[in-house]
């Protein structure tokens, strides 16, 4: 089994939180994304897509998607539960890791790729699309702290694959220009907590 990593990466992150998480240890490969590395053969062969994490099975087996990667270890190692407990909370912790992924991730990310110099000459920017992507973003960052100043985590009272997925985006946020507004105190609240876990640096 190898993971193949890309440490400054956020969906990486995820996948690495996770295992810190589970207490699971995998033989891991750094790819080199500024040397082009996962634009080219051998590693297009494995994922055309070229993105990262991607986890290569002893039988040959490719999983890419930081989400199905979990889900492979969570089946195989069930505890911690980091995906629910029950019908009802392994469907809320879906729904939140969705909303989570789509409504804060995306818009994060897209603010970082359209507006970031980092990306000029990478990819297309439309420096229009990424202002209303952060506006976007800041909003749902709205939303998110009169939910989260309900309870501790996004599924009540247990940390889970769907709180991961904030702490990653809100980690890429305040990293490329779009942090948690001061006034948000309970998602702020929050995200000081999750940082502070001993998984939240792997
Ligand atoms: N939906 C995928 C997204 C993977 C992805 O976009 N990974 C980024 C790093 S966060 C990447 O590999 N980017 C390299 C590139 O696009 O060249 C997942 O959740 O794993």
């Amino acid at each position: 089994m190898k993971l193949h990593d890309l440490k400054a990466g956020t969906n990486p992150r995820r996948v690495r939180i996770f295992l810190a998480e589970k207490g699971i240890t995998v033989p891991t490969v750094q790819v080199d994304m500024m040397a082009g590395e996962n634009r080219a053969q051998p590693y297009l062969a494995l994922n055309p897509l070229g993105t990262m994490p991607l986890l290569e099975l002893d039988d040959g087996t490719v999983l890419t998607e930081s989400v199905a990667i979990c889900r492979y270890f969570d089946e195989r190692q069930p505890d911690p539960p980091m995906f629910g407990v029950g019908l009802q909370e392994r469907a809320q912790v879906e729904m939140w890791n969705r909303r989570l992924e789509l409504e804060l991730q995306m818009p994060i990310q897209h603010a970082f790729v359209h507006l970031s110099p980092f990306w000029a000459g990478r990819r297309p920017q439309v420096p229009a699309y990424g202002e209303v992507a952060r506006a976007r973003a800041l909003e749902v960052m709205g939303w998110l702290d009169t939910e989260i100043g309900t309870r501790p985590f996004f599924v009540g009272e247990r940390y889970t694959v769907a709180d991961i997925t904030a702490q990653c985006a809100l980690l890429l946020g305040r990293n490329t220009g779009t942090p948690i507004p001061a006034a948000l105190v309970n998602l702020t609240r929050w995200f000081a907590e999750v940082s502070a876990r001993p998984t939240a640096r792997a």
